[in-house]
């Protein structure tokens, strides 16, 4: 396994004996917190990651900065200086999340949101000083911003994190807008011709009640019958498209999405399930404010999310830093369309070394292999498991639709006919202490249900 980030600080920090918690495949900054992505993008072969960062400690602050990281590949990162820093009354209080565009042209806009002079939340524009720059290293913050104020009805801190625009037929760009009312959540939708006057819509794409604020949204098309990317402003589902519409619960911390059928003339989205807390999400483990970009390179969608960590503020200052980015996946529709699937992006092989294979090997019931050869802390595990008699795996309690409850229900020391059997990382060599990832089989209305679960209780 390589170190992928490439700056010294951050090779000195990795290689330091009292860093064992640095990754090796995941992106982090040389230092201190980090949380949401923020813009990322590949713009002339470049891959462009911004970020919500405090430069100057380990833990949350509200006056968050955008950092920004280059690279060729995803994997190997350069940071630069800040691109923002709160320094005008529209954003002097905070530079919070917000979405790269890539205009026809090649030309770049971003926006984010700033936290006001007054502490209200309202939409900002930069664009690049010199398109020139393969780093995009200058911005320039709009002189006229904010370019979206506060809704009236709005409450201040609840209105935030644009989304990428999108071009309709009719010229206009669109983007959302996450929020709440009354713990309704919302996306507000706005239009404009030049980035710079918008317009909100008479109706927001979509509210659901009872889902408090909406952070992050991201809304995108997926090919019925493909698993290649989409670019963002292919929005007619005549084109063999459907849109998933991602958004964050900050009252539950967790990234949940629809899959549904927008319509650009009716400037409505239509979720093929209603949000609730057992519909689908991105990812079951600590995973939020997820932000995708189209590369079109590699004409694939890539996600990225906040990986949040379960460290205590104790130990982020210990470390010197907190947060860390999940390992970017390319994102397509599954077969059935009714979810998504995902995979590490290709390029997870140049970090592969010290390959260990395992093969060929019974497990009894309560059967333990020790897997020699790796360090338990870091490693990218293929796995197959051939089962037999599959037919007689139990009966899942029908009322159990959540995978997260499933297994919660059902953690690693139950025993079941099929499960759990996996992997035992992170243990201690008298096992007290151990991850357990593992599965579980059953049978559902004639079908069988997998489900992959971790149990981080010791
Ligand atoms: N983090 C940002 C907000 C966003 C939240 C502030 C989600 O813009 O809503 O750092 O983690």
């Amino acid at each position: 396994m390589s170190n992928p980030n490439s700056t010294t600080s951050e090779s000195l920090l990795a290689a330091a004996p009292e860093q064992p918690y640095r990754t090796a495949f995941h992106f982090q900054p040389p230092q201190n917190w980090m949380n949401d992505p923020n813009g990322p993008m590949c713009y002339n072969g470049v891959y462009h990651f911004f970020y919500q960062h405090n430069p100057f400690g380990p833990l949350f602050n509200k006056r968050m900065h955008w950092a920004h990281s280059v690279s060729p590949d995803l994997i190997n990162w350069t940071h630069l200086h800040s691109a923002f820093t709160p320094t005008d009354p529209f954003d002097i209080n905070g530079c919070w999340s917000g979405s790269a565009t890539i205009l026809p042209g090649n030309k770049l806009v971003m926006l984010y949101t700033g936290i006001d002079s007054e502490n209200r939340q309202v939409q900002n524009l930069a664009v690049l000083k010199d398109l020139s720059d393969p780093y995009l290293k200058e911005w320039v913050k709009h002189a006229g911003n904010p370019v979206i104020d506060l809704p009236e009805e709005i409450n201040p801190d609840d209105f935030r994190d644009p989304t990428t625009t999108w071009l309709a037929e009719d010229g206009k760009w669109r983007l959302l807008v996450g929020s709440q009312k009354d713990k309704t959540g919302i996306a507000f939708l706005y239009h404009s011709d030049d980035f710079v006057n918008w317009t909100q819509s008479d109706s927001p794409l979509l509210t659901v009640p009872g889902t408090g604020v909406w952070e992050c949204p991201d809304f995108f098309p997926v090919w019925i019958d493909s698993t290649k990317g989409v670019d963002t402003s292919v929005v007619n589902p005549s084109n063999g498209v459907k849109h998933v519409l991602k958004v964050g619960l900050q009252d539950h911390f967790k990234d949940y999405y629809m899959i549904g059928t927008y319509s650009p003339e009716k400037e409505h989205f239509v979720p093929e399930e209603e949000l609730t807390l057992s519909t689908l999400r991105l990812d079951y483990g600590m995973y939020y404010a997820s932000k995708s970009f189209y590369d079109s390179v590699k004409n694939r969608r890539i996600i990225m999310a906040w990986v949040h960590e379960s460290d205590s503020e104790a130990d982020a200052i210990a470390k010197g830093w907190s947060g860390l980015q999940s390992f970017p996946r390319s994102l397509w529709l599954d077969e059935n369309q009714k979810q998504l699937l995902q995979w590490p992006i290709e390029e997870i092989e140049m970090l592969h070394e010290n390959e260990v294979s395992f093969r060929d090997k019974k497990l009894e019931g309560g059967s333990l292999h020790e897997i020699q050869g790796i360090t338990a802390s870091q490693a990218d595990v293929t796995i197959s498991f051939k089962l037999a008699n599959l037919e007689e795996a139990e009966e899942l309690d029908p009322s159990l639709v959540d995978p997260q409850l499933i297994c919660t229900e059902n953690d690693a020391s139950k025993k079941g006919k099929f499960g759990p059997f996996g992997l035992l990382a992170l243990a201690s060599n008298d096992l007290t202490e151990q991850t357990a990832i593992f599965f579980r089989v059953f049978r559902k209305n004639g079908r069988y249900v997998v489900v992959m679960c971790s149990d981080q209780s010791r």
